[in-house]
């Protein structure tokens, strides 16, 4: 008897674990553009256009293969809707007897795939370097789980950047050289980009007819819509971008959005990349000589420590994890973030290129849109859906660690040893934003004063009893109460000010 086999959109992958069990002979694929999964949040249109073109390329690739693949429209006239009801709906057609499909990576769809009508067998979701039973392994038992020696773990376990049983260059970590502020000049290529062909073309005309409102601009596209072209994306990264990777990570630029980083996250969560062969490509350019080791490190940590590391800690903590607060933060999300103005130059930049590229780079989100958030005590439930639904690069699993966890400091300090808050000086440090801002970066206090310097104070001081005892914080407040009282009280009274005006909808 046959079986469906479900292929999400973030699951195109050739050795996806549901087709390896499927046999290609009497099962059956079943894809679709469905509405429910593009109205969780609203989708920045490249997003969704992204998806469903490599969907569509991914599902002829299998027919190709040999498989019966039934592939549904969105704009199908029979579209069931969901994601459930697709299965229903071709279960009925096809006669098939149950459904097998690879873990999705939301507990919002593994819930609705546990509980359909029709029996569906989910299985692990290999594509990842650590399995869920390995990371609760290394977590049990820890009183912290800090990425860094998860890190170091996934280096043994996959070998790379290894001599034995050794570090190569004898050091794990060399981020110490990787922090340096971008030079004004730099010239900088970008990622590799794609011209639209057939498939893309109407799927945008599709895009643009259904999400036309949705916040972000669809048009220029570019991103790789098959394997084949996320593969010279990332030789081309490779070749071009990787040796200034390391030096530049945390820098930014007005006129670089995308500086030295590589740009495959997309690729790498929809499953066009497995995450070691981008590694080890990294590592082979290491070993050929042609880039230096804090790149290659640099790099390989992210993909093998970090990216790893939030998915074992969004599977650990399970379903209630995205809604945590902490830190009992309940400011509505100001209209800025959806492309209203502001005065700060930092935030308005980062929202802009969010808004035409659906990409920001990790110190954007991190230093600029997350740090105002947590420091302006903007609910972190609407910080993670603006997230979610912003970045082409965006599902759950991924997002909600980084956005509740490391940049909102929302789940306590699961993630995060101390929150990521920093006043205007980093900013300004890593960046040119603070050039030409209406603000002063300089300023600590009154009415041309970098709002960061006011809210970074107004943060520490709001949330003392939590964080005053924290080893990591005490320098912070230490200074804070170095300064003498009459100061410290106009500065809580400007901060206050600031967030009224804030909260009154004013330009700020
Ligand atoms: P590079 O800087 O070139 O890094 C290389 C690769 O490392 C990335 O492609 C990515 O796969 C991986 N990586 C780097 N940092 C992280 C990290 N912290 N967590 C997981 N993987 C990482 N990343 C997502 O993939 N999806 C998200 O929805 C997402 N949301 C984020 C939200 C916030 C608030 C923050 C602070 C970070 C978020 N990140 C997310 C992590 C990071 O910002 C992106 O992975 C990175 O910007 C992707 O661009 P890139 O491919 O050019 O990355
Ligand atoms: C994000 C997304 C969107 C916008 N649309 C679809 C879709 O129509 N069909 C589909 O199979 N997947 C889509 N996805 C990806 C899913 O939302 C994703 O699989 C889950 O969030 C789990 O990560
Ligand atoms: Fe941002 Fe402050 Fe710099 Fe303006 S002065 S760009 S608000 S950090």
């Amino acid at each position: 008897m046959s079986r469906l086999v479900l292929v999400l959109g973030d699951q195109l992958s050739h050795g996806l674990s549901a087709l390896k069990k499927a046999d290609k002979g009497s099962d059956i694929v079943v894809m679709a553009e469905v509405a429910e999964e593009t109205e969780y949040v609203g989708h920045h249109p490249k997003k969704i256009a992204l998806i469903f073109a490599a969907m569509r390329k991914f599902s002829h690739e299998l027919r190709q293969d040999g498989w019966d693949v039934r592939y549904t429209r969105l704009d199908d006239a029979d579209n069931a809707g969901s994601i459930v009801g697709e299965l229903l709906r071709r279960a009925e057609e096809t006669g098939a007897a149950g459904v097998i499909c690879t873990e999705p990576g939301e507990w919002r769809l593994i819930e609705k795939l546990k509980y359909a009508p029709v029996k569906t067998h989910i299985l692990t979701d290999d594509r990842f370097i650590a399995s869920h039973a390995e990371f609760e392994a290394w977590a049990e038992g820890r009183k912290a789980l800090r990425m860094e020696y998860f890190y170091r773990d996934m280096r043994r376990k996959t070998g790379l950047l290894m001599e034995s049983d050794k570090p190569a260059g004898d050091k794990w970590n060399y981020d110490h050289d990787n922090r340096k502020a971008a030079p004004g000049d730099m010239s900088v290529e970008g990622p590799l980009w794609f011209e639209p062909d057939e498939v893309v073309e109407e799927v945008l005309m599709l895009v643009e007819a259904q999400f036309g409102d949705n916040f972000g601009d669809l048009r220029p596209f570019g991103f790789a819509t098959t394997r084949a072209q996320a593969l010279k994306a990332l030789d081309y990264f490779v070749e071009h971008a990787l040796a200034q990777f390391g030096d530049y990570q945390d820098a930014m630029l007005k006129g670089h959005p995308f500086l030295y980083h590589a740009v495959l996250s997309p690729y790498l969560n929809i499953g066009l990349l497995g995450p070691l062969e981008v590694c080890q490509a990294v590592e082979k350019a290491w070993q050929n000589g042609d880039v230096p080791i804090n790149a290659a490190e640099g790099f390989i940590r992210q993909i093998i420590g970090w990216r790893e590391y939030v998915r074992g800690i969004y599977f650990l903590e399970g379903p209630e994890y995205p809604k945590r607060n902490v830190l009992k933060h309940e400011r509505a999300l100001p209209a800025f973030y959806w492309g209203g103005k502001t005065k700060m130059n930092c935030v308005s930049h980062a929202v802009a290129q969010t808004k035409e590229q659906a990409y920001a780079h990790h110190i954007q989100r991190l230093m600029v849109t997350g740090n105002f958030a947590l420091l302006a005590g903007i609910d972190p439930t609407h910080v993670h859906e603006w997230y979610l639904a912003v970045y082409v690069d965006a599902f759950e699993w991924v997002e909600s660690p980084n956005t509740v966890g490391m940049s909102q400091f929302a789940d306590g300090g699961v993630i995060a040893s101390k929150p990521y808050v920093s006043s205007g000086a980093y900013i300004n440090r890593m960046s040119d934003y603070c050039k030409g801002c209406a603000y002063k970066v300089s300023v600590k206090t009154g009415k041309d004063a970098c709002p960061f310097n006011l809210l970074y104070w107004h943060f520490l001081d709001r949330h003392r009893a939590r964080f005053s005892n924290n080893a990591r914080m005490g320098n912070m407040y230490r200074t804070w109460d170095r300064m003498d009282e009459d100061r410290r009280e106009i500065v809580l009274n400007d901060a206050e000010a600031w967030l009224e005006k804030l909260d009154a909808g004013d330009v700020v």
